[in-house]
């Protein structure tokens, strides 16, 4: 079979060549204009960053590689164990959004095999996990390990031995790999310390997402297929997304990708972004509580009540709204299926559903919003909870655990199409004001 490293090898000529072309033919050609609005407004839909891995459309949804969520779940190989039921393998879409080409069963299998390989932790990182006090937010701990492996950081080894800039890929290859591998171990040790004995067992038969149930603590077939599921759709949203932009950002600096992943985690555990895949299942656990205590039924009309009160306090409802998206997320619709097909009765999913009913007209009238639909983080805390993983707390790691993916994968392509230094120019807002008053 051609492995992974030759199948990029073959194309990083070639992709080299054209970037190279596009700029000297085309280097300065106009393709957008940049308002005050966007300048003081977080920089919306200004096209300023080079992006292979996918593609956001507002109406449509994510593309990897070009290919929507469905049509990457008809085509990608799946695991052909026992607990396989028809999701791809988290394997087969990082070869997917690495070399741009669906892989071969194969192939899928033997970087699996790899991911496996390299998945050893440097023996101080338990330990060093082991110490820290169990009250610290799950994210945090995600960063300090990751951080914390950084020692064996083949990039940043090659970059002080004065490797040449065209090989800086293949040093950044090596780290991207054996992130992603370690990642799980790292996870799957705070979460056990945190809730549980600290123990962590691991089946290395199994593929990348179903060892991860198991380190975590589980081995119903239903929810590795939930993990591959959920491990596939958060790997990449496009650039502009705070935790892939800031690890793009990081790495032009050429950290290695252990401390550049390190600072999109920092970005993903913030409320606006990742950390809405707790904030969800928290909103839905105080509304259940408070109805609870008042003997009231949660249906449409006291979810409406209770949504409200959120937005009248000045809070946002978790899970609604997106930058970029107008639609209902894709991403939801999927869990949303899945939830149909595994946990139909789920008295949580049905909660869910009504507050999908409900929510896109009460953020219509409250007027602000410029997206009333539902985004990712909506629907996943409830599936989690369905299997018994009640700890919502830790749900922004799984996330992080597969944006790492997507984000490495632009990395590896970042290092080899050799991308600067990103360094935009910010303004005053007196330069502002002497715009309009010219
Ligand atoms: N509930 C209440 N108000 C909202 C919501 C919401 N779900 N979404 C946006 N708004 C408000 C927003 O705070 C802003 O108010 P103000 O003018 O007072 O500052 C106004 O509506 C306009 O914001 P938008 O242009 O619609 O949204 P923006 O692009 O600035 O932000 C989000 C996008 C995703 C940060 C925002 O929709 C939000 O805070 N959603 C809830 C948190 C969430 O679900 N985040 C997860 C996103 C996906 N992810 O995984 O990263
Ligand atoms: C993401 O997956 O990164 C979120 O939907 C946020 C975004 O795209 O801005």
């Amino acid at each position: 079979i051609t492995t992974l490293q030759e199948t990029l090898a073959a194309q990083v000529p070639e992709k080299q060549a054209k970037l190279t072309q596009l700029k000297k033919e085309h280097g300065s050609h106009v393709i957008g204009n940049v308002t005050i609005d966007q300048c003081i407004g977080g920089a919306r839909s200004v096209k300023c960053m080079l992006w292979e891995t996918s593609n956001l459309d507002a109406e449509e949804g994510i593309r990897f590689r070009g290919l929507t969520i469905p049509e990457c779940q008809a085509v990608l190989p799946t695991y052909s164990g026992k607990t396989g039921d028809g999701e791809p393998l988290l394997e087969s879409l990082f070869w997917l959004l690495l070399t741009g080409e669906v892989p071969t069963k194969e192939q899928a299998d033997s970087l699996t095999a790899e991911l496996h390989a390299r998945s050893t932790l440097p023996a101080h990182v338990v330990p060093l996990l082991n110490s820290l006090p169990k009250q610290m937010h799950p994210m945090t701990q995600l960063s300090i390990g990751l951080m914390a492996a950084q020692t064996e950081s083949k990039f940043s080894k090659a970059y002080a031995d004065g490797v040449p800039k065209k090989e800086y890929h293949l040093h950044a290859l090596e780290d991207i790999l054996s992130v992603v591998a370690q990642l799980p171990e790292i996870a799957a040790t705070i979460y056990r310390n945190v809730y549980f004995d600290g123990k962590v067992n691991k089946d290395l038969s199994l593929d990348y997402s179903g060892n991860f149930c198991r380190m975590l603590g589980y081995d119903d077939p239903s929810f590795d297929e939930l993990m591959r599921l959920y491990l596939c759709i958060h790997t990449d949203h496009e650039g502009g997304n705070a935790s892939a932009h800031a690890t793009h950002l990081v790495g032009s600096t050429l950290s290695d990708p252990y401390l550049s992943y390190s600072g999109g985690l920092n970005a993903l555990a913030g409320p606006l972004h990742g950390l809405a895949n707790q904030e969800v299942l928290k909103w839905i656990q105080e509304l259940k509580s408070k109805f609870d205590a008042e003997g009231k039924e949660v249906n449409a009309e006291s979810i409406t009540e209770f949504a409200w009160e959120t937005l009248k306090a000045g809070k946002v409802i978790p899970g609604y709204g997106h930058a970029v998206l107008r639609k209902t997320d894709p991403r939801y619709t999927c869990q949303r299926e899945f939830a149909l097909k595994h946990i139909p009765d789920d008295p949580l999913f049905k909660l869910v559903d009504t507050i999908y009913q409900v929510m896109p007209g009460i953020l219509k009238e409250h007027g602000k919003v410029a997206n009333p639909y539902p985004n990712v983080d909506s629907h996943s805390g409830v599936l989690l909870w369905h299997y018994g993983f009640t700890q919502y707390q830790y749900y922004t790691v799984l996330f992080g655990v597969s944006r790492a993916v997507g984000a490495l994968s632009q990395l590896y392509w970042d290092r080899a199409l050799g991308l600067p230094l990103e360094r935009p120019k910010s303004v005053t807002p007196e330069w502002l004001w002497s715009q309009v008053q010219k």
